[in-house]
């Protein structure tokens, strides 16, 4: 079997821009800090760190002993390249500044979910990291800096702490899969090129929440689920994993529909997923694999942040399907108006 390329050598194969120098030294550290999180979350039960805390984090959670120590690993293992000057995690409320001695080459801001779908972490089901690199123009950068749309992103990828660990990643060129041989300590290229089908037979929702979302949800949904019997005339599955990551990286390999819409539960909250650091990387990737993401009302790449840790309502992968939800709102918003 020829040896599949490395993480190191796919990067040094990327065409130069302006951004290749600083993303691979800060791919190098990503990829550092997540084999370090899937060790301590593989070993989590072993070391006695699967409980949770006393605390919450911003978002109102409860959060767990993994919460802290794998936000802690990637702090650490980002903030020494030089190139990133501030981060900002789910799991702190404020923006955290690097070290004026770390931050000599660049002006990168790093955004992440350290351990998104950490309610998954003692049932053992697949968690991910979420991270998402901004460029900011302030070599001092404060909160105000890292509110850019997600069209700004240099880079955004996750990994997923699965069956296997895997990091998938796109600097706008495509979206890239690489899977960790534990032994080797390696990322090898296994998934080039990921391509999202257009159209799809899956969707993924917590549909406890039906009774809470609007009227284009519900539509869209119910016809799902009349399958061949109703208007799609073919029927469909359903998944749902609770960790977003899962549910994306199944919809980069085998196509499908993930929602996470508004819903009058929580009214004060704009849906549940935070736009910085869950919606904004995950739609540029699933955006370069060739799906779609939207609020449902607006693109989610477009929408103009006013906070690190706000909502929005999220809809995307197979392009199909995410064009007819926007066209189910459009007409119920072209209803609203008469
Ligand atoms: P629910 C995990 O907490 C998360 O942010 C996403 O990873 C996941 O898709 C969603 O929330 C699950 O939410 O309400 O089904 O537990």
């Amino acid at each position: 079997m020829v040896q599949p390329v490395n993480l190191d050598q796919f990067l040094a194969q990327q065409v130069e821009s302006e951004h290749s120098q600083a993303l691979t030294s800060m791919l190098g550290d990503i990829a550092f800090a997540c084999k370090r999180i899937a060790t301590a979350i593989n070993t989590g039960a072993i070391t006695g760190n699967m409980g949770s805390l006393a605390s919450e984090n911003i978002q109102g959670e409860v959060q767990k002993a993994l919460d802290i120590i794998t936000n802690d690993i990637f702090v650490e293992a980002n903030q020494t390249s030089g190139y990133v000057a501030a981060m900002a995690s789910e799991e702190i409320d404020d923006i955290i500044e690097v070290a004026e001695k770390y931050r000599q080459k660049g002006n990168y801001l790093l955004v992440f979910d350290p351990l998104d779908g950490s309610s998954n972490v003692n049932v053992n089901i697949s968690v991910g990291t979420i991270f998402s690199v901004l460029k900011s123009a302030n070599s001092h950068p404060v909160l105000a800096d890292f509110l850019q749309t997600g069209t700004a992103q240099i880079c955004a990828g996750y990994a997923l702490y699965g069956t296997s660990t895997m990091l998938v990643f796109t600097t706008g060129k495509g979206v890239n899969g690489f899977t960790l041989d534990a032994e080797a300590g390696e990322f090898y290229l296994t998934h080039a090129n990921m391509q999202i089908a257009a159209d799809t037979q899956e969707f993924a929702v917590n549909m406890s929440n039906y009774r809470f979302w609007q009227e284009p949800v519900q539509r869209y949904v119910d016809e799902c689920l009349l399958g061949a019997d109703g208007e799609r005339e073919k029927d469909f599955n359903m998944r749902w994993v609770a960790s977003m990551v899962a549910e994306v990286h199944r919809i980069l390999v085998r196509g499908g529909v993930f929602m996470y819409p508004l819903d009058t539960k929580l009214p004060a909250k704009a849906g549940k997923l935070r736009l910085m650091y869950e919606a904004n990387p995950m739609s540029f990737i699933v955006e370069q694999a060739g799906g779609a993401s939207s609020s449902g009302i607006q693109r989610i790449l477009d929408i103009q942040p006013t906070g690190l840790h706000q909502r929005v309502p999220v809809m995307m992968g197979s392009r199909n399907e995410v064009e007819r939800l926007i066209a189910y709102h459009q007409l119920d918003a072209d209803n609203q108006s008469f």
